[in-house]
């Protein structure tokens, strides 16, 4: 069958340049879903209009356990949002996760799900992927999940570049447990397991995935629902792992983490929107800018010392080379105005594809395997008693 591995037999096209360039803040998202056609002629007979799925069709009957006002449901939300909008039946979808507040999500998707064990939900969902290729798989994973007992996992899913699509839930803390810190807790940040701050150096969820080979990085935030679910939206549709870092708020043990550049009368000045073909403005005059000092980026103004837009970097996700996605994924408020969006969506064979051709060729040359034959081939002992 041919599939983009998405489960939709190729019908959503890859994420498009225009459709990234939407994917600006506060803007109208990515527009109405390609329609099917009802009613269109298949081998002669009219084949029945394909019944269209809605939100509430993916919302289960689960009780929803999170705390009034976190961050996770504004997540879920979203996604129950796009599902329909990906023309992909509940039967093909499978959301996996770990351990954590965020890894309950499964129980709340009306579709295929695995609450996995912590830190390995990678791992499941990579077996699921590789066994079913036409699935649209899902990981749901925590900053602590991901980076911490998971890395390893976290790490080779993303090199292998299956089509599966990896939302990180990033509080910077460990919710479920009570508020310990996390791989991304900032330095000096007191909790319950650092009472004098912690002293270790926090990862970035985005370095981590651009240096395991993400062929499509992306961030957004659970409080701009219109970005959020356009860039859910473009992940799905990139053929390839995509990764999305969702910087999400835990109101009971790490309360406005974020609020330093997500606060609304902040945010267009401590914020950038990466549009893909556009130069890299910023702030409320739209008058900020980043540009190249040659190795660095720096932050410019538009109109100071005969600078115009046409100094500034214009952001390109399609780059091969991942050093300025990755160099923007360092850039961070207050030097920097902090960056969402797709950093990078380029094309790579995946690994379902690459493992198929390899069957296909095994089997050519040596014909169907015979798994009773193959386990009783070369050297067999019969033990006795
Ligand atoms: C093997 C194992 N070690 C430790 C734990 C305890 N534990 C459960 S969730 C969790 C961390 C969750 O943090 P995160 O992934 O950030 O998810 P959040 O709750 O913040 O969404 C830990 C350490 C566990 N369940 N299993
Ligand atoms: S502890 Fe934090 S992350 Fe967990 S459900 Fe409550 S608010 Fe959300
Ligand atoms: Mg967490």
């Amino acid at each position: 069958m041919s599939t983009n591995g998405n489960g939709n037999n190729g019908d959503a096209p890859e994420v498009t340049d225009a459709e990234a360039r939407s994917i600006g803040g506060n803007v109208s998202g990515s527009g109405p879903a390609p329609e099917s056609e009802p009613g269109s002629v298949v081998a002669g007979e009219v084949a029945p209009p394909p019944a269209q799925l809605k939100k509430a069709d993916f919302v289960s009957g689960q009780e929803v356990r999170w705390c009034p006002g976190c961050g996770d449901y504004s997540i879920l939300n979203n996604v129950q949002k796009v599902m329909p909008e990906l023309g992909i039946p509940r039967e093909k979808i499978v959301f996996v996760s770990g351990i954590g507040c965020s890894s309950r999500f499964p129980y709340y998707m009306n579709t295929y799900g695995f609450h996995s064990i912590h830190g390995r939900a990678p791992a499941v969902a990579t077996g699921i992927k590789a066994a079913n290729p036409e699935l649209s798989v899902w990981v749901v994973t925590g900053d602590g999940d991901a980076l911490s007992i998971g890395g390893n996992h976290f790490m080779h899913a993303i090199r292998r570049n299956l089509d599966m699509n990896v939302i990180l839930f990033n509080n910077r803390i460990y919710g479920l447990t009570k508020g310990q810190y996390s791989p991304t807790s900032e330095l000096g940040k007191r909790t319950k397991s650092t009472p004098m701050g912690v002293i270790d150096y926090p990862l970035n969820p985005l370095s981590v995935a651009i240096a395991s080979e993400a062929t499509f990085v992306a961030r957004s935030l659970d409080l701009d629902v219109k970005h959020l679910g356009a860039t859910v939206q473009a992940a799905a549709r990139h053929k390839g792992v995509s990764f999305i870092e969702v910087y999400q708020n835990c109101n009971i043990f790490n309360d406005g983490a974020f609020e330093y550049f997500t606060e609304r009368s902040v945010r267009t000045d401590h914020m950038i929107y990466l549009e893909h073909g556009q130069p890299m403005i910023f702030g409320k005059e739209r008058n900020k800018g980043i540009r190249m000092n040659g190795a660095h980026p720096e932050v410019v103004t538009i109109g100071e010392n005969g600078i115009t837009v046409d100094d500034l970097l214009v952001h390109d996700i399609h780059l091969k080379d991942p050093s300025v996605a990755f160099m923007l994924a360092r850039m961070e408020y207050p030097d920097f105005p902090q960056p969402v969006g797709i950093f990078r969506a380029v094309e790579r064979d995946t690994y379902e594809d690459m493992m198929e051709a390899q069957i296909k060729a095994a089997i050519a040359k040596q014909g169907a395997g015979n798994l009773e034959k193959l386990i009783n081939s070369g050297d067999t002992w019969i033990v006795g008693g």
